[in-house]
């Protein structure tokens, strides 16, 4: 490990977030562009001066360039895109680091991402810290890389390996881009000294072109069937398989031919309406969870009890002991208990079983984990989280006894779905510590969170309540008090218009069609099918005494649970099963049929077109309303509402920035 004094030396500025300074005769240079070191028009010029001034400066005979802070580079900066372009471009500025005739040596502090990577690949040689990540995710945002990433990734690394991650877009950690040659050292405690070692040894001394390397040998049968399995699972989404393209043209062409179509390509995928759609959701979810004005500290939780040992209230117990916290599950008798820890163990042995999760880990998270049937057991609990049976007398009660049990200052959060928070907030002795902590089952799985805002909820509640939705790696956004809050109220009202336009002719395939071809996973009545009828079903009888005779009411949905048919679990739904395969039932096309004649309906032939335009517009004049009323605080909040937690297409944005373009 070296030992260079750099404190005599003057620091450099090459531009307002570019600096560099001079140890034991390497240039080491700093970018240190918060909060990620993106690569703005700033930070390229910057770099353009540093490379003239080693190039000029006789007694610096190397460069080591690495970030301030815990990013290396985050990519480019994504928010230059859809502006003119400001010279140098970022494709400049990589030739000119690998055009160096001194070597350049990349000081990986932390993640290198999209551009970030292809500044580091352009470099001659390049150290990591452990904790880096190296990854090109540019296809996240429905774009390739477009900087040399396709071109020099392949030459670096073997294609396969190449191939999978840029066409993934997921990172690897340094000791992987070790194994695969991405990188040539993993650094101790001192990168920047190891880094200047690796600078002055006499194999750096001829700087080593990415460019001008040959592609690693590999074998073409797994590279092909790796290449399928890409472009399955790309599913209509463009980027993936310009990636498939354009590394099979690293094979093919000469490097600067190559570079020329990997640009011409990043250009025209970046303007398009999928890229503009993937950028809103990027920007969104980290809007997302913000509250103008919420000035309050959080409170510092260490113990989070959880009422209700079922499917929802476990994914929460396993979300929670992931986060580090000691969790304390309750529920009604010891048998159920017991079960619930059997099944939160469960869940975490499939984590383990699939590699997401160490054995020890696992270990440590279950001892950190009490079951019981005792409501005082509940009482150093900081947050108490209910997910207990949908019944607003049965979560009542559960607060009221938690308010003899639980601190002054716990805070109470009931997870319901449509009960309103307020009421039950009302019951308890302090209603000004209730929220709502509304999350999407598999609740260890599914990021999104909804956090409910009710009347008399404090600031320092909504803050702490927040901040654990992001500590368990959750996505929360808020939102105010109102039937299904943003979910579930836009997810009505698009059941709703699904349910005219049946009436007015169109069938439940041809819907799903429509929505599965618009991008959505599964169509609405397939989604209806897998989940169950009985469910819905059950909470319409029970709000039939009190419905409007007057509004409209769809009644297929209880004809077919009157018929047994309660979705593929019974074999019969709005389709049937018959190989456990989905298939259009013709018993219930003519039970639409005469439903549509009883009404004096008048059918009509209704395209996939206008069935998508129908329901997409149902959504938004939903979002709109919710808008109004404030229970959402910004568009882009109900778009990652619908996109994490109903399926949404990402690459369409979200309803309303659909509705925007
Ligand atoms: N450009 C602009 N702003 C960015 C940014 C970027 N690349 N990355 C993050 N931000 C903002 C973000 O909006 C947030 O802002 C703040 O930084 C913290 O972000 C040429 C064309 C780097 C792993 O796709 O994955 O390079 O809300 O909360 O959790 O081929 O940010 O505070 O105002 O996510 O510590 C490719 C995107 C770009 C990486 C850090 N790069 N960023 O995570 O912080 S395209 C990416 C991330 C490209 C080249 C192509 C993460 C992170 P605000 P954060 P974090």
């Amino acid at each position: 490990m070296a030992e260079h004094q750099a404190d005599s030396e003057p620091r450099t500025d090459f531009s307002s977030t570019v600096s560099g300074q001079m140890q034991n005769r390497v240039l080491v240079v700093t970018i240190d562009n918060p909060p990620v070191n993106a690569i703005s028009a700033e930070v390229r010029s910057g770099l353009m001066a540093a490379l003239a001034h080693l190039a000029q400066t006789p007694d610096a005979t190397a460069m080591v360039l690495t970030g301030a802070g815990r990013t290396f580079i985050g990519g480019a900066d994504i928010r230059e895109f859809g502006k003119p372009p400001v010279d140098p471009i970022l494709p400049t500025v990589i030739a000119a680091l690998e055009a160096s005739d001194k070597p350049v040596i990349a000081a990986l502090n932390g993640a290198a991402l999209g551009g970030g990577l292809e500044v580091a690949m352009a470099c001659h040689r390049r150290i990591a810290v452990r904790t880096a990540s190296l990854g090109l995710p540019e296809v996240k945002l429905g774009i390739v890389p477009g900087a040399g990433g396709t071109q020099m990734l392949p030459r670096l690394v073997c294609a396969i390996p190449a191939l999978g991650m840029i066409a993934s877009g997921k990172p690897v950690p340094s000791a992987e881009a070790l194994t695969i040659g991405l990188v040539d050292d993993v650094s101790g405690s001192e990168l920047i000294g190891d880094a200047i070692d690796m600078a002055l040894c006499p194999n750096s001394i001829s700087p080593r072109r990415t460019s001008q390397l040959a592609l690693p040998a590999f074998d073409t049968a797994t590279y092909e069937t790796e290449v399928q399995k890409i472009l399955k699972k790309a599913r209509g989404e463009r980027a993936p398989a310009e990636v498939v393209r354009l590394v099979r043209l690293a094979m093919e062409v000469p490097f600067a031919e190559g570079l020329a179509e990997e640009r011409a390509t990043f250009l025209r995928l970046r303007d398009s309406e999928e890229a503009a759609a993937l950028r809103h959701v990027f920007f969104a979810e980290r809007s997302a969870g913000k509250v103008d004005g919420l000035e309050a500290t959080p409170l510092t939780l260490a113990t989070i009890g959880i009422a209700g040992t079922g499917l929802m209230g476990c994914g929460i117990a396993v979300a929670t002991l992931a986060a580090g916290y000691d969790v304390i599950a309750l529920d009604q008798t010891v048998e159920a208990a017991e079960k619930g820890r059997d099944r939160i163990a469960g869940l975490l042995a499939q984590s383990v079983k699939s590699g997401r999760l160490a054995q020890a880990d696992a270990d440590a998270q279950l001892s950190r984990l009490t079951v019981t049937a005792t409501i005082t057991d509940m009482a150093p609990a900081d947050l108490v989280i209910e997910a207990v049976f949908d019944d607003l007398d049965g979560k009542i009660d559960l607060f009221r006894r938690l308010d003899d049990v639980l601190r002054p200052d716990a805070i109470l959060a009931t997870n319901t779905s449509y009960l309103d928070p307020d009421t039950i907030a009302a019951a308890t002795a302090f209603p000004t510590r209730v929220v709502g902590l509304h999350f999407f089952s598999p609740a260890h799985i599914m990021r999104l969170v909804e956090v409910v805002r009710c009347a008399k909820s404090t600031d320092t509640a909504l803050a702490t309540a927040l901040a654990f939705a992001r500590k368990i790696r959750k996505l929360p956004v808020v939102t105010g008090v109102c039937e299904g809050f943003i979910g579930n109220r836009i997810f009505s009202a698009y059941r709703s218009e699904a349910e005219r336009l049946i009436e007015e002719g169109a069938l439940p395939q041809d819907i799903d069609r429509a929505m599965e071809d618009y991008g959505f996973p599964m169509g609405l009545f397939a989604v209806y099918d897998m989940a169950g009828l009985e469910i819905a079903w059950a909470r319409r009888k029970r709000q039939a005494a009190t419905r409007d005779p007057l509004a409209p009411y769809f009644e297929i949905p209880d004809r077919l649970c009157e018929a047994g048919r309660f979705g593929a679990k019974s074999g019969r739904g709005w389709y049937v099963y018959p190989d456990g395969k989905r298939s259009v039932d013709p018993d219930v096309t003519a039970m639409i049929e005469a439903y549509r004649l009883e009404k004096g309906l008048t059918a009509r032939l209704i395209d996939d077109a206008e069935i998508i335009q129908r329901l997409l517009a149902a959504m938004a004049r939903e979002g709109d309303a919710l808008l109004a009323e404030g229970i959402a605080a910004r568009p882009g909040d109900i778009d990652i509402v619908l996109v994490n937690g109903y399926g949404f297409p990402a690459r369409k944005g979200g309803p309303m920035f659909a509705a925007s373009r």
